[in-house]
C-alpha cells in the first residue's frame, strides 16, 4: 500500500468497512471458502461480461487459468467507465471494483440479469484476492488500477493508448481465506459451457496456461451455441436414446419476462428439467418449473383425450407420466429474483408461473398438431409410464405390508447403533458380506451401523421403476435410512426428517470394481434420493492404498507419493531388514483393528464429502456413465481414473 493514499474521507472509511465484512465473513457472500467458493469468484467475475454481452455490446469472453492460479477474464464490451463519478470524486472504475454492491448502479438501461451466486459484484472478489488488476481499453485509452485485498494501490493511471473497447480482470484468492487455490479446469469448463448455452451467440473460451496436453498446447475450448437450449437438450441427452428427433424449443417474452425452453424425449425412464434464473440453475425448482409441469400436462393431456388415444386405454394418468424420458431445460429472467429453500435455489416469485407455462402450452400445442407421428410416439410412451406407475405402486405395497410383518422393519442385514440421534449416527453401505463383517467388529457400535450391501446393485439408470422397488438390495439401503423413495408428485419428498442417519458413507474396495459400486449407489442416490446430497449426507470412505511395515512399525498410504515417502522413512529408521509393502485392493485384506484404525476412526480417517458441482454437468456423466454406449465412458474413465496405473 502506498502511503500517499492515506487521507481517507469517510466515503472511504465506509468502503473498506464493506470489504472487510466480506473478509470477516466470505461464505456469506460467495457460499463457502472451499473449492465451490473459490470457482464462485470465477462465475461472479464472468458474470459481468455476460451482463455486458446480454446488453448488446459484447460478444466474446476470454478466460485464462494463469501458470499461478489467478484468473483472467476479457471481455469486448463497452470497457467499465473510469470517468470521475462526481459526488464520489472517485472513478467509476474504482467504485465499482471496490464498493459493495455498486455493480450495474451507473447505468439504468443495462439490463442487469446475470445474477452470480448471490449478486454480490465484483467487489467481493476483489476483497478476497490478495492482487486484482483491472485494465479498462476505451475512449481511445488504455486504464489500469490494481488492488490488494480490496484497497487500491494507485489512482486510476492510462497506460497507453487503444482503439478497441473491452474489461480485462486478473485475480489472484487469498490463500489465507481458501482453503485451497488451486483451479480445477473441468469444472470451469462445465460452467462456461453452461453459460455459452444459456446465452446463445456469445464466444466463451477457457485456457489453462497451467499446462501443456499431448499436443504441446495449453488445453483450451470455446464454447458458442446458435441454437441455445435446443442445443442444450440435446447435449443433455447425447448418450440417451432419442424417442423424438425434434428439440422442442420456445423462445420469445410473455407477460414482460423474457423466458427460453426446450425439450425432447429419450427412451429411458429419468426424467431430467433443469431450470435456471438468471443463469443460475435453481435445483430447487420453484415458480417457473411449476409452469413448466403445469404447461407440459395440461397441453398433453388435452391432446392425449382430443387425440382420442386416452379412451381407449382406461388408465389413469398423472403429472409424473408425462415426464419420464424427458429433457428439458428452462430458461427465465427475472428484474428482481427471490431466491427461496435451503441452498436458495428455489424461485419465489408468483408471477413467473404463468408466462412460463403459457409457453410450454404453446410451443407444444403447436409441434403435437404439426407433428402426429411424434404426438403418438409421446402418448404412448406416458400411457406406458402410467401402467409402471401403476405396477410400482403395488410393488411398493407389497414391500411396505411385509416390513410390519418383521416387526421393526428394519432389514435383517442391518447391524444398527445403538445411538438414537441421526446427528450423531453413521451408516457405512459396505461391499460384499465379508468386508461388512469385518466392518461390524471393527466399528464403534455406539454411533456407527453396518449395512453390507451384495455386489453390483440394479443399475436404475437403466431400470424400469417397478424394477427398482422390488429390488432387495435397494430396498435394504432405503428402508435401513428410513426415508421413502417415489416419483409420484406427493411422495417426490423423501421425509427427510425420518432420516436415522446424518452421514452415509459408502465404503468399497479401491479398486475398479469397488468404484463401479461407488458410482453405481451414488446413481440411485442422484436419481431418487438427491436430496440427501444436497444436504451433504453423502460421503465416501477412503481406504488405503498400502500398507508398509518394518518389524512392529507399521504405516498406512493412500497413495504412491506417500508410499515411497514412507519406505524411506523406514529405511533411514536403522536396521538392513528390506520393508514390507502390501497392496491392499480389498477392504477384506484389512483386519477389524486396520479397517477401524485407517478408514472409520473419525479421528484419522478422510472422508470425501459428496456434492453437486454443476446439476446439467452431473446429469449428463451420470447417463453417460450408465449407458450404454461405451467409448464415451472408456474416455471419461480413462482421464479419470484414480486406479489404472495401480491395477495395470
Ligand atoms: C456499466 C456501464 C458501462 C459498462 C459496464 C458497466 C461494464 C461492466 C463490466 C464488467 C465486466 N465487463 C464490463 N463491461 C462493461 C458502460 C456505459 C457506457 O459506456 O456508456
Amino acid at each position: 500500500m502506498s502511503e500517499e493514499n492515506n487521507s481517507y474521507s469517510a466515503d472511504n472509511i465506509q468502503v473498506l468497512e464493506g470489504l472487510e465484512a466480506v473478509r470477516k465473513r466470505p461464505a456469506m457472500y460467495i457460499g463457502d471458502i472451499g473449492v465451490k467458493g473459490l470457482h464462485h469468484l470465477v462465475y461472479e467475475v464472468v458474470d459481468n461480461s455476460i451482463d455486458e454481452a446480454l446488453a448488446g455490446y459484447c460478444n466474446r469472453i476470454e478466460v485464462y487459468i494463469n501458470e499461478d492460479n489467478s484468473v483472467t477474464v476479457r471481455d469486448n464490451g463497452r470497457g467499465i467507465p473510469t470517468a470521475m463519478h462526481t459526488k464520489e470524486k472517485k472513478s467509476a472504475l474504482e467504485i465499482v471494483m471496490t464498493v459493495l454492491h455498486a455493480g450495474g448502479k451507473f447505468d439504468k438501461d443495462t439490463y442487469k440479469v446475470s445474477g452470480g451466486l448471490h449478486g454480490v459484484g465484483v467487489s467481493c472478489v476483489n476483497a478476497l484476492s490478495i492482487h486484482l488488476s483491472a485494465i479498462v481499453q476505451r475512449d481511445g485509452k488504455m486504464y489500469q488500477q490494481e488492488y490488494s485485498i480490496g484497497k487500491p494501490l494507485y489512482d486510476v493511471k492510462i497506460i497507453g493508448d487503444s482503439d478497441k473497447t473491452g474489461t480485462e480482470v486478473t485475480f489472484k484468492p487469498d490463500t489465507s481465506i481458501f482453503e485451497s487455490t488451486e483451479y480445477n479446469y473441468d469444472t470451469l469448463a462445465a460452467r462456461m459451457r453452461e453459460l455459452a448455452y444459456l446465452n446463445k451467440g456469445i464466444t466463451i473460451t477457457l485456457t489453462d496456461l497451467r499446462t501443456l496436453n499431448d499436443l504441446g498446447k495449453n488445453p483450451s475450448k470455446t464454447f458458442f451455441s446458435e441454437g441455445g437450449l435446443s442445443e442444450f437438450a440435446q447435449y443433455l441427452d447425447r448418450n440417451r436414446e432419442k424417442l423424438i428427433n425434434d428439440v422442442i424449443y420456445f423462445e420469445g417474452e410473455r407477460e414482460g419476462i423474457p423466458v427460453e425452453v426446450a425439450l425432447t424425449y429419450n427412451t429411458s425412464y429419468t426424467e431430467n428439467i433443469q431450470a435456471y434464473v438468471n443463469n443460475i440453475n435453481t435445483h430447487e425448482g420453484g415458480t417457473h418449473l411449476s409452469g413448466f409441469r403445469r404447461g407440459l400436462t395440461n397441453t398433453l393431456k388435452k391432446y392425449a383425450t382430443e387425440s382420442g388415444i386416452l379412451a381407449k386405454e382406461k388408465i389413469e394418468i398423472d403429472g409424473d407420466d408425462f415426464r419420464e424420458g424427458l429433457t428439458a431445460v428452462v430458461s427465465v429472467k427475472v428484474q428482481e429474483p427471490q431466491f427461496e429453500g435451503q441452498t436458495k435455489t428455489k424461485l419465489g416469485n408468483r408471477e413467473v408461473t404463468a408466462p412460463v407455462s403459457q409457453a410450454v402450452s404453446e410451443m407444444l400445442a403447436n409441434y403435437l398438431e404439426e407433428h402426429p407421428n411424434e404426438a403418438k410416439l409421446i402418448v404412448e410412451k406416458v400411457i406406458l409410464a402410467a401402467r409402471a406407475r401403476h405396477a410400482a405402486r403395488k410393488a411398493r405395497e407389497m414391500v411396505q405390508r411385509k416390513n410390519v410383518l418383521t416387526g421393526s422393519g428394519l432389514p435383517g442385514k442391518l447391524a444398527d447403533c445403538s445411538e438414537k440421534d441421526p446427528a450423531l449416527c453413521e451408516i457405512y453401505f459396505v461391499e460384499g458380506d465379508s468386508a461388512g463383517g469385518t466392518a461390524k467388529q471393527g466399528r464403534d457400535r455406539h454411533f456407527q451401523a453396518i449395512m453390507p450391501l451384495r455386489g453390483k446393485i440394479l443399475n436404475v439408470e437403466k431400470a424400469m421403476h417397478h424394477k427398482i422397488f422390488e429390488n432387495e438390495e435397494i430396498k435394504n439401503i432405503y428402508t435401513a435410512l428410513g426415508v421413502r423413495i417415489g416419483t409420484e408428485e406427493d411422495s417426490k419428498a423423501l421425509n427427510i426428517e425420518k432420516l436415522r442417519y446424518h452421514k452415509i458413507i459408502i465404503m468399497c474396495d479401491a479398486d475398479v470394481d469397488g468404484s463401479h459400486i461407488e458410482t453405481l449407489i451414488l446413481t440411485f442416490f442422484f436419481r431418487f434420493m438427491k436430496e440427501l446430497i444436497e444436504n451433504g449426507y453423502i460421503y465416501i470412505a477412503t481406504p488405503p492404498l498400502y500398507q508398509v511395515k518394518k518389524g512392529t512399525k507399521v504405516n498406512y498410504a493412500w497413495n504412491e507419493d506417500q508410499r515411497d515417502r514412507l519406505i524411506d522413512e523406514f529405511k533411514g529408521a536403522g536396521s538392513e531388514s528390506s520393508v514390507n509393502v502390501q497392496r491392499y485392493k480389498g477392504l477384506g485384506e484389512m483386519n477389524a483393528e486396520q479397517l477401524w484404525e485407517t478408514t472409520m476412526n473419525p479421528e484419522g480417517r478422510t472422508l470425501r464429502q459428496v456434492t453437486i458441482e454443476n446439476a446439467a454437468e452431473c446429469d449428463q456423466i451420470f447417463s453417460m456413465l450408465m449407458g450404454d454406449d461405451v467409448p464415451p465412458r472408456r474416455k471419461f474413465i480413462e482421464k479419470n481414473a484414480k486406479y489404472a496405473n495401480i491395477d495395470a
